[in-house]
């Protein structure tokens, strides 16, 4: 049995929740409460199943892991139709490489927990914060572009859906929260457009979960 504590909002939640969905794989759904109570990915409890505190966290009958990329690549150990993480190694590589563009180049610097530090510890403003989030997400979005004109077929790399996939399109989603316009990058978009009318990746959407709010 698959347990995946997640948060409706999350970025990262987001993306696991498409490699559950794409590979048809049942899970049940624990949500955690980013904010509520200063957070319950903040509680000793959660951090028993990921010191990080961070969603998401996958529990696999006992066996947890956290990291999305991590958790993907064992989906695709667990369930190896329909790969998310190619096996030929030039297109590995490159769709490594995206995901991880997106993983640490641009995701965590929109945490909420680097908002807090930079609100609490450095006096930033709510104005400054968006700013100062906009311009790493910008910046992100304008290196994947030019690597995008490389790589894109239908999808990131070829016509392939991968992890690339997975973890653009919720970065997408909290672009526009951070009223980013994807539109601005013309591959970015269209293969936004692409992914999301996909079943896998509507039934993902942070609108569709069972702790979603408006
Ligand atoms: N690298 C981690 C990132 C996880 C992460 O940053 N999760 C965010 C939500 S998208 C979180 O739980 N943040 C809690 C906080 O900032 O307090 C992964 O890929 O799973």
């Amino acid at each position: 049995m698959l347990k995946l504590y997640s948060y409706f909002r999350s970025s990262a939640s987001y993306r696991v929740r498409i490699a559950l969905h794409w590979k048809e794989l049942p899970f049940e759904y624990v949500p955690v409460h980013l904010v509520k109570e200063g957070g319950k990915q903040n509680s000793a409890e959660f951090r028993k199943v990921n010191p990080m505190g961070h969603v998401p966290a996958l529990d696999h009958d006992g066996f947890v892991v956290s990291e999305s990329v991590a958790m993907i690549d064992y989906l695709d150990s667990l369930a190896p139709a329909r790969r998310l993480i190619p096996t030929d190694p030039k297109k590995r590589a490159t769709v490594l490489q995206i995901t991880e563009l997106l993983n640490s180049g641009i995701q965590p610097l929109q945490n909420l927990k680097v908002h807090k530090e930079l609100e609490v510890k450095y006096g930033l403003s709510k104005e400054q914060i968006g700013d100062w989030t906009r311009h790493w997400m910008t910046s992100g979005f304008e290196s994947l572009e030019r690597v995008l004109e490389k790589t894109a077929g239908e999808f990131c790399v070829g016509s392939e859906v991968s992890s690339a996939e997975c973890f653009l399109i919720p970065q997408c989603f909290a672009a526009r929260r951070f009223n980013v316009k994807v539109e601005d990058y013309p591959l970015i978009a269209r293969i936004d457009a692409a992914a999301t009318k996909l079943a896998a990746f509507e039934r993902a959407h942070p609108a569709k979960q069972p702790d979603t709010e408006s």
